[in-house]
């Protein structure tokens, strides 16, 4: 029998090697898992009916690996992604890890850290379009504070500006089909990290020299964390043109960033996002990759961690499936039906002064309005019940 939910490349599932080779390691306590290959890992990804991996430039060449090293360990994973049909969409740098970076990378007051990061930067982007990614993402873990006496915040906003500015240019200038996606978390590691959600990196966007080759990489979990809608955040890129990437997994309000297996704690919310992301209730499907930016839980073993990988992309088909049940349902389309007025809709856009005489006089019913119930309860009970798979 075939299982309809299982993954298949058109699905366009990714993982990072920093998520399937998480060793399960946290502030309190040491590794539980063994280190894996990177070449196993992809294997093992293309086994699983996974599309892509992700990394960061150190999940695959160590820090202080000399060019040679470089080259053959970078010859082995082409080989082992080749043979396993795994691509690389998307490619990152580690700019958290070592403590030079202990008070920032692009924001940092001391210019030889900044050098250095966007030296490291430039490194991670000639191996992401090396291995053929499309998109780098940029998630600055360690810009931030926990005094804000250290350094004034508009000077940590202007530094990280001319940042990407600088490695915009560098793209351009090597010539690099290659597009930024700035992933924004309100905190940790940092007390405060600067550009703490979605909606502050998209105005930041509109801030660069080239803005058009800059967007967004949204994660369930950092939203989740400063208590914002998911599903408003994404559809606020989605509408902007900006999600160019996007960071896939679940997470507890008011905890710590948990990176658990996505759909596990939100699956309301889950199937929100993807009739969003799959345009079930209109729209656009969005062609970019479903990555996961998750890891198992530290009570787990290898084979728990490919259980959790497994998870992840079940349970987002098996939510699509639901998303289009939902969508297709007659009971919806009527609840959610768009009310036109074609009297009205004119008024409502493009100024003018005759317009604002005709709003003026437009007789309406406030009254009769207010009064009216929306059936919003109606249409989340059915909402819940495709969900719970009850119709
Ligand atoms: C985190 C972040 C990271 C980034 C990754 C890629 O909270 O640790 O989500 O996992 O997404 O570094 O840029
Ligand atoms: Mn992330
Ligand atoms: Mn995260």
């Amino acid at each position: 029998m075939t299982d309809r939910y299982a993954p298949k490349p058109e699905d366009r599932f990714t993982f990072g090697l920093w998520t399937v080779g998480n060793p399960g390691g946290d502030p309190f306590g040491p590794a539980v898992r063994p280190t894996q290959d990177p070449c196993d890992l992809v294997r093992k990804l293309g086994e699983i009916g996974a599309w892509g991996v992700n990394l960061h430039d150190n999940d695959l060449i160590p820090f202080d690996a000399s060019a040679s090293e470089r080259d053959t360990i970078v010859g082995n994973f082409k080989a082992a992604c080749e043979e396993s049909g795994i691509v690389v969409p998307m490619a990152t740098t580690n700019l958290f890890s070592h403590p030079i970076f202990k008070d920032g990378a692009f924001t940092a007051n001391d210019p030889k850290v900044r050098a250095f990061a966007l030296r490291k930067t430039m490194d991670a982007i000639d191996l992401g379009v090396e291995l053929g990614a499309k998109n780098f993402v940029f998630w600055g873990g360690r810009e931030g504070t926990e005094s804000d006496a250290c350094r004034d915040p508009r000077t940590a906003i202007q530094r990280f500006r001319d940042g990407i500015n600088f490695l915009c240019e560098y793209v351009k200038d090597q010539g690099y089909d290659l597009r930024f996606a700035l992933e924004a978390k309100p905190n940790e590691p940092r007390g405060d990290i600067y550009f703490p959600t979605t909606g502050h990196m998209l105005h930041f966007i509109e801030t660069l020299d080239h803005s058009e080759m800059v967007g967004v990489n949204p994660e369930v979990a950092h939203e989740t964390m400063a208590g914002l809608s998911f599903v408003h955040a994404v559809g606020q890129a989605m509408e902007a043109n900006k999600l160019f990437h996007i960071d896939l997994n679940s997470q507890k309000i008011g905890r710590y960033d948990q990176d658990f297996r996505f759909g596990a704690e939100d699956p309301k919310q889950a199937l929100l996002l993807i009739r969003l992301l799959e345009g079930t209730a209109g729209g656009e499907r969005w062609e970019g990759s479903r990555h996961f930016d998750a890891h198992s839980y530290r009570t787990e073993d290898i084979d728990g961690v490919w259980d959790f990988a497994r998870g992840c992309m079940r349970t987002y088909n098996i939510l699509k499936e639901r998303a289009q049940a939902f969508d297709s349902d007659a009971e919806v389309k009527q609840l959610t039906a768009e009310m036109v007025d074609p009297a009205i809709d004119p008024l409502l856009k493009d100024f003018s002064p005759q317009k604002v005489e005709a709003l003026r006089s437009l007789s309406i019913d406030h009254d009769a309005i207010g009064a009216a119930g929306m059936q919003w309860e109606r249409l989340d009970q059915i909402l819940i019940e495709h969900l719970l798979g009850a119709r």
